[in-house]
């Protein structure tokens, strides 16, 4: 029997829905049952790209978070549009930039009668909550339920405003969210409607608490400091002015944990800028797990740099060293080798706590019928450039890692040019609601399509080809002055400006590390001037502010 053409798409497509689970209405992917997917977003703070197995194997093994790359896509290109927290969630929810959502730096209140994707997701019939770290200071809008972290919010025992009112829950921060969010899938919310979830870890933001049971992990693990560990900043004025350095800036006390009863090692933060120790609000169990560990941490420490005969190349070191006198190369080894312990520590629960989440998920028929994300808001420095903390245009900074588990979608990488303004369009693609005209991201659902691939310009359609950026807070602590810029596929180009005027431009396939600023030097002429052509370009588009 001969088929027709017909008979040949319709078979291949029922074949295609038994396969993937899942039906297409027009080109979008749905649930099962028909309805528009599920949206789970699960967004970390200041969780780095170098530390997720799926991204970087050198520090740890993330299996879970893992798990939604290798079932779904990874992008190797995501970028933020503002390197913050407050900034990057409200870039998320806006699909807009910092200029045009009104959020351009943690100082700032979000208007949150402005229009946002979950409120457009609420009017076309989705459920929508909103669970964990917010930081937009305004009451959350658009969302049936929401139970947040105030402000930055807090490791233990945390205090959370659930639907406007406070509560203190027990226990660590990431296993709370989670039960929370869990909660509201199997109790709260309406299981006749699709649903949008935003769980929103704290962790592993400054100062990486890890939970109990994590405390004595990576223990035996030296970790080599990076090559660029010890960078000069030469012919990079901003650089060399932040405060943000493992060295310099780091705490021994406040960030370290090295609070010895005897009061021996000094804290510039506790002592000189009234900071409060986080470590406050321990219970009497949790203090005593935590002083089981750091205890002989500390005494290791005071018997390497207080008791042993001075070494000769002994300096007097910053107020956040306690004025001490160390090797600077010893004391920065051990500096960064606590700080990678409990960092990674604390990724060891957002790990465990994501596998939960899916757990639940397959357990509950709902993997197959939801799109699952994970991201973070923004890089952070694992001593690249010495550093800790974001901000910067630097890739380190300006990346964040990307994984989406699109159910009957592609599998592998996806290596064009993204930015968080693109998880708005993409999730009002994804539920069939129209893409308002001012949304400035682009939606990502057309390279997460099965058939495509990287080079499937049909398909894809025109990407984009140049990424804008620009960074506000300044003056503020770490001292990253502001700057904005434009990165294309190879290169990149920072103007700091306010109390400093200074371009940078970079190569970034023959300088990925960004060491090497060939701003005004010879023979870079055709490349700057395309660059500037770009930035003019964005910010037209944009209608960005203009700053020379
Ligand atoms: C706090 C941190 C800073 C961090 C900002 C912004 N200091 O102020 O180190 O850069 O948050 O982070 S702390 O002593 O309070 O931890 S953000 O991710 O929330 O934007
Ligand atoms: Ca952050």
């Amino acid at each position: 029997m001969q088929w027709n053409d017909n008979e040949k798409i319709l078979t291949g497509l029922v074949a295609w829905i038994a396969l993937s689970g899942c039906t297409h209405r027009n080109g979008t992917p749905m649930a099962k049952d028909g309805k528009p997917l599920n949206i789970l977003y699960i967004m970390c703070d200041d969780h780095s790209y170098q530390t997720i197995s799926a991204y970087d194997q050198r520090f740890i093994h993330t299996p879970n978070i893992d798990r939604i790359g290798n079932e779904g896509v990874r992008f190797t290109q995501s970028f933020v549009a503002n390197s913050l927290s407050g900034p990057s969630r409200a870039c998320m929810l806006t699909g807009k930039h910092s200029h045009a959502n009104g959020f351009t730096d943690n100082t700032t209140t979000f208007d949150g009668s402005q229009q946002t994707f979950p409120k457009l997701l609420q009017q076309a019939g989705y459920e929508t909550a909103m669970i964990g770290k917010w930081h937009l200071v305004s009451e959350p809008t658009g969302f049936d339920y929401w139970d947040i972290l105030v402000g930055q919010g807090m490791y233990y025992n945390p205090d959370f405003i659930c639907n406007g009112k406070k509560v203190q829950r027990e226990g660590y921060a990431t296993n709370i969210t989670t039960d929370l969010a869990l909660d509201w899938l199997d109790n709260k919310r309406n299981p006749e409607k699709p649903f949008c979830l935003l769980l929103h870890h704290k962790a592993p933001h400054r100062t990486w608490m890890p939970d109990s049971c994590d405390l004595d992990l990576f223990s035996d693990q030296e970790f080599p400091l990076p090559d660029t560990f010890w960078d000069d900043y030469e012919n990079r004025p901003a650089a060399a002015a932040q405060e943000m350095h493992i060295l310099q800036d780091m705490d021994l006390v406040y960030d370290l944990k090295l609070a010895d009863p005897e009061k021996e090692i000094h804290s510039g933060y506790l002592e000189n800028w009234g900071r409060q120790m986080y470590t406050d609000l321990l219970h009497p169990d949790q203090r005593a797990a935590w002083n089981k560990h750091y205890g002989p941490v500390i005494e290791a420490f005071k018997d390497s740099f207080l008791r042993e005969p001075l070494d000769e190349q002994a300096e007097e070191m910053s107020a956040a060293n306690g004025r001490m006198k160390a090797n600077p190369k010893r004391l920065a080894q051990w500096k960064y080798n606590q700080y990678m312990r409990d960092y990674l520590r604390v990724i060891t629960s957002i790990d465990r706590n994501v596998g939960r989440v899916l757990d639940y998920l397959e357990a509950h028929d709902l993997l197959e019928n939801t799109l699952v994300v994970y991201t973070s808001d923004q890089g952070f420095y694992m001593g690249e450039h010495g550093w800790f903390d974001k901000r910067f245009m630097y890739e380190e900074s300006f990346r964040t890692p990307l994984l989406m588990r699109l159910p009957g979608g592609k599998k592998g990488d996806v290596d064009q040019l993204v930015q968080n303004i693109d998880y708005a369009p993409t999730f009002l693609e994804l539920a069939g609601v129209p893409i308002p005209e001012d949304i400035q991201g682009e939606s990502l659902l057309p390279l997460m399509k099965s058939h495509t691939n990287r080079h499937d310009r049909e398909v894809i359609g025109h990407w984009r080809d140049g990424l804008y950026y620009h960074f506000y807070e300044y003056p503020a602590e770490h001292a990253v002055r502001r700057h904005y810029g434009v990165r294309d596929n190879r290169y990149k180009l920072i103007h700091f400006y306010q109390d400093i005027d200074s371009w940078e431009l970079y190569d970034l396939e023959t300088d990925p590390q960004e060491l090497h600023n060939i701003y005004g030097h010879p023979g870079t002429e055709e490349v700057t001037e395309r660059m500037m052509s770009l930035l003019r370009d964005l910010e037209k588009e944009y209608d960005a502010p203009i700053k020379d």
